[in-house]
């Protein structure tokens, strides 16, 4: 397979992480570029013309040529799709595996990531209000009883081990960050240590970026 050469622009977020996970899990080659969000982005080559609105992660397919054009990508949920996509990895053909997978994935990036996106935000700015506080916090321990319950009766969110596992992890991984203790649940924890385990994963990790 790996017929492909990607660019990624990327940090060490969560969204940059899903996106670095299923790199690593395809063997797709790619070369990661380093985004510190803080800089001046129009000096970036490239950068603003996959991701217009400045945000990570976003890549560059040089191979796959759209109308003559390379393919550029923004919003992580696209990003991982296309790569499954192209892959044929991750992704069941199955119409009836793949919808399960694709509810997760828009789960995922639509409720949890910004969720908790939120709540962080609010926990880093000592004047955030406490109903704000308390309002994310209670959705976000909402979403982690909700996971819970739905991998009690899994081994991995939609069956089998998919983009969607590894567009929720990289969240997961910073639960401390969000005031949570993975004991709390339990289904969560064992799914979430088959995880950090896996060495597509710690690879992403290890990763200077
Ligand atoms: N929905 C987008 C969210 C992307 C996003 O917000 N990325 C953050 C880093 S995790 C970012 O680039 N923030 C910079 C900014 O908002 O200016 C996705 O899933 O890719």
């Amino acid at each position: 397979m790996v017929r492909f050469m990607i660019d990624v622009f990327c940090d060490s977020s969560p969204n940059g992480y899903k996106v670095l996970i299923l790199l690593e899990e395809t063997g797709i080659k790619y070369r990661l570029v380093s985004i510190d969000l803080g800089s001046d982005l129009t000096t970036i080559p490239g950068f603003l013309e996959a991701s217009p609105d400045g945000k990570i992660p976003a890549i560059v397919d040089h191979d796959a040529k759209s109308e003559g054009e390379s393919i550029l990508l923004f919003e992580s949920g696209a990003i991982m799709l296309y790569l499954a996509e192209q892959s044929r990895q991750f992704l069941p053909d199955n119409a009836v595996l793949r919808i399960q997978v694709l509810k997760w994935l828009f789960w995922q990036v639509s409720n949890f990531g910004p969720t908790l996106g939120q709540l962080m935000h609010f926990r880093s700015d000592p004047e955030s209000p406490i109903e704000i506080l308390d309002y994310f916090f209670s959705q976000t321990k909402r979403l982690y009883q909700f996971l819970d319950r739905e991998l009690e009766q899994r081994d991995y969110i939609a069956h089998e081990y998919s983009i969607a596992d590894m567009a929720i992890y990289p969240w997961v991984a910073i639960h401390e960050n969000q005031g949570l203790n993975i004991p709390d649940f339990p289904n969560l924890m064992r799914w979430y240590f088959d995880m950090e385990d896996r060495e597509a994963v710690e690879r992403a990790y290890d990763l200077k970026i």
